[in-house]
C-alpha cells in the first residue's frame, strides 16, 4: 500500500514543494480544508481528511482531525496486534505528519481581541504532532519548513527521526508556554523561551572574493534549506556579489518590503526605493513610480548614495534605469527588471550587480549575532505599524500628512542601526542620524543632514528620549511632529517641552533597538 502523509499547516511556506516531492515518490496525501485547497490549487491529488474520518470538519474547524482514523493511523505500533485493530476498523496507517499550528503568538502580538486569541489555540494540530512524535520510529514528524527537504531523502536514520520528534515536542511545549503566559497575563514579561540547543546546518550558498576586508576569507551560507530574498536572488547582470553587498542588499530589501507593505495597505500603488550604505539607510522614498522613488531616495542625500546598494519594490523600467545611470551604485535589487532596462545596465553600467529578488521560503524567524565562541540569538523584529497602538500624548495632534510621515519615518528608523533618528517629509527621508552612541548626537546628525528641509518634517526615534534636549533641537529646526516609544523617567518633561513649543508627540510603546 502507498505510504500516506497527513499535511495540515497554517503557515503554508514550502508545503507545495514538499507535497509535490512526496507525490513524485508515490505517497498518498491527506489534508485539512485550507491546506487541501492550497495543494489542490497547485494541481496535486489530495484526499480531504473528511473522506478518511467520514465526518465533516465541525464547529468552525475546532474538530477536524480529532478522530481514531487519524490518531489510530499515526499511533499504531507497526508489526503488532495494533495493525489488526486498525484493519478491523478499515483504517490505514499514516506514515508522515506535517503540521504547524494556528498562529497563536502572532494573534496575541497583533493585539487581537480575546475571542480571536482563544480561537487560535490549536488542539488538533498539537495532538497529531505529539502522536507522530511518540511513534517516531515509524512516523516522520515535520513542524518546520526547514526540515521538509529531509523528508524527501530516501531513508532517515533513527537518530534523525528522534531529533525531529524532540523538535516536535519542543514546538508544542513552546506553544503551550505561550498560551499559559497569555492566560496568566504575563505574556509581555515571559516571552517564549528559545530552545536549549539549536542545530544549525549551514550550507555554502555563494563564494565571495573575501570577507568584510581583503585580508579576511569569507563565504555566504544558507541556513538549512532556507531561500532568502537576497540569498536566493538571481544575479542577472554585473560583477559577482561581495560579502558586504550581501549584507547591504539584505538590509535594503527588508526595509523596502516593510514600506511596500505600508503602500499596499494604503492602496496607493506607490513604489518604494531604499538606498543603503554600510547596512544603514541613507535615502528612502515612496513615490508614484520607481523612477520618482529612486530620485527621491537619491536626492535625500546625494553624497552618501554614491557606492550605495539600492532596493526597489516594483519592477525597474527603462525610465528608472536611465535615471539611475548617472549615479555609481554597487547593487540594485528589485522584484523584476524589464528587458530594455536590463540591456541598459548591461551596456552602460556593466559593474552594477542587478538582482531579481527571490520569494523567501523556509526562512527562520531567528536573528543571530556572532559572539566570539557563540551567538546571541533572538526572534527577528517583525513588528509592523499595524501591530502598534500609537497614542498621542500632547495637546496638539499630528495632521493627516504628519501621521503619514511619522509612520514612514518609523519604518525607516526601525531598520537603522541604533541610536537612530529619522526626519521625513512627504514620503522622503530628509535627515538621517544612524549608528550614533548617544541619542542627541543621532538627532544632531539628522537635523544637520536635513538643513532647511527639516522645516515641517516629522521625526522618529527607535528608542525613548532620556531628556527633552532632542525635542528642543528638533523644534528649533522646524520639526512639527515626533514619534518615539516613550517609557522614560523624564517623559513628563519631554511631553511638557512639546506642549510648550507647539509640537505633537506620539508614543508607540514599542522600542526597536538594532545594534
Ligand atoms: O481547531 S483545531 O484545534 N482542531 C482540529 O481538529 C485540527 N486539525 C488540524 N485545529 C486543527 N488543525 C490545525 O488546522 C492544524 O494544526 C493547522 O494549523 C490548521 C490547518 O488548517 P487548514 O488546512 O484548514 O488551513
Amino acid at each position: 500500500m502507498a505510504k500516506r502523509a497527513l499535511i495540515s499547516v497554517s503557515d503554508k511556506t514550502g508545503v507545495v514543494d514538499l507535497a509535490a516531492g512526496l507525490r513524485e515518490r508515490g505517497w498518498e496525501l491527506l489534508s485539512t480544508g485550507g491546506t487541501f485547497q492550497t495543494l489542490s490549487a497547485a494541481g496535486l491529488r489530495v484526499t480531504p481528511v473528511r473522506d478518511l474520518t467520514g465526518f465533516p470538519e465541525m464547529m468552525d474547524g475546532r474538530v477536524k482531525t480529532l478522530h481514531p482514523a487519524v490518531h489510530g493511523g499515526i499511533l499504531a505500533r507497526r508489526g503488532s496486534a495494533h495493525m489488526d485493530e486498525l484493519a478491523a476498523q478499515n483504517f490505514g496507517t499514516i506514515d508522515l505528519v506535517c503540521v504547524n499550528l494556528y498562529p497563536f503568538r502572532e494573534t496575541v502580538a497583533r493585539g487581537a481581541p480575546d475571542p480571536d486569541v482563544i480561537e487560535n489555540i490549536d488542539i488538533g494540530g498539537p495532538a497529531m504532532i505529539r502522536s507522530a512524535a511518540k511513534n517516531h520510529e515509524s512516523v516522520l514528524v515535520l513542524v518546520d519548513p526547514a526540515d521538509y527537504a529531509l523528508a524527501l531523502q530516501d531513508e532517515l536514520s533513527p537518530a534523525e527521526r528522534r531529533r525531529l520528534a524532540a523538535k516536535a515536542y519542543r514546538h508544542t511545549s513552546d506553544y503551550d508556554a505561550a498560551i499559559t503566559a497569555y492566560l496568566e497575563g504575563t505574556s509581555d514579561e515571559l516571552p517564549t523561551r528559545l530552545p536549549e540547543t539549536l542545530t544549525l546546518t549551514l550550507t555554502k550558498a555563494a563564494e565571495v572574493r573575501y570577507g568584510e576586508n581583503p585580508h579576511q576569507p569569507g563565504a555566504v551560507y544558507r541556513w538549512g534549506e532556507a531561500r532568502g530574498p537576497v540569498l536566493g536572488a538571481q544575479v542577472v547582470a554585473g560583477k559577482p556579489m561581495s560579502f558586504n553587498n550581501y549584507a547591504d542588499a539584505d538590509a535594503a530589501w527588508a526595509l523596502c518590503q516593510d514600506l511596500a507593505a505600508q503602500a499596499a495597505s494604503d492602496g496607493t500603488g506607490d513604489a518604494v526605493c531604499v538606498a543603503v550604505k554600510h547596512a544603514n539607510p541613507c535615502g528612502v522614498a515612496v513615490a508614484p513610480s520607481v523612477q520618482a522613488a529612486w530620485e527621491g531616495a537619491r536626492d535625500a542625500d546625494t553624497l552618501s548614495v554614491f557606492g550605495g546598494v539600492v532596493a526597489v519594490s516594483q519592477p525597474v523600467d527603462l525610465a528608472a534605469a536611465q535615471a539611475m545611470r548617472g549615479t555609481f551604485l554597487e547593487v540594485l535589487i528589485a522584484p523584476a527588471v524589464t528587458p530594455d532596462a536590463l540591456e541598459l545596465f548591461t551596456h552602460k553600467k556593466p559593474d552594477l550587480r542587478v538582482l531579481v529578488a527571490a520569494t523567501a521560503q523556509g526562512v527562520s524567524r531567528l536573528d543571530v549575532r556572532p559572539l566570539t565562541g557563540g551567538f546571541a540569538v533572538q526572534e527577528r523584529d517583525t513588528r509592523l505599524w499595524d501591530d502598534l497602538c500609537p497614542e498621542v500624548v500632547t495637546r496638539r495632534e499630528p495632521t493627516e500628512a504628519q501621521w503619514a510621515d511619522l509612520r514612514f519615518a518609523w519604518a525607516v528608523v526601525k531598520h537603522a542601526r541604533s541610536n537612530a533618528v529619522v526626519l521625513a517629509r512627504r514620503g522622503v527621508t530628509v535627515g538621517l542620524g544612524t549608528g550614533a552612541v548617544s541619542r542627541i548626537w543621532a538627532a544632531e546628525r539628522a537635523v544637520a543632514n536635513a538643513g532647511e528641509r527639516a522645516r515641517g518634517a516629522a521625526l522618529a526615534s527607535e528608542a525613548f528620549f532620556p531628556f527633552d534636549d532632542v525635542v528642543r533641537l528638533a523644534a528649533d529646526a522646524g520639526v512639527k511632529a515626533i514619534l518615539q516609544p516613550g517609557g522614560a523617567k523624564r517623559d513628563p518633561e519631554v511631553i511638557a517641552a512639546c506642549n510648550e513649543l507647539g509640537l505633537s508627540m506620539v508614543f508607540t510603546g514599542s522600542r526597536h533597538f538594532r545594534h
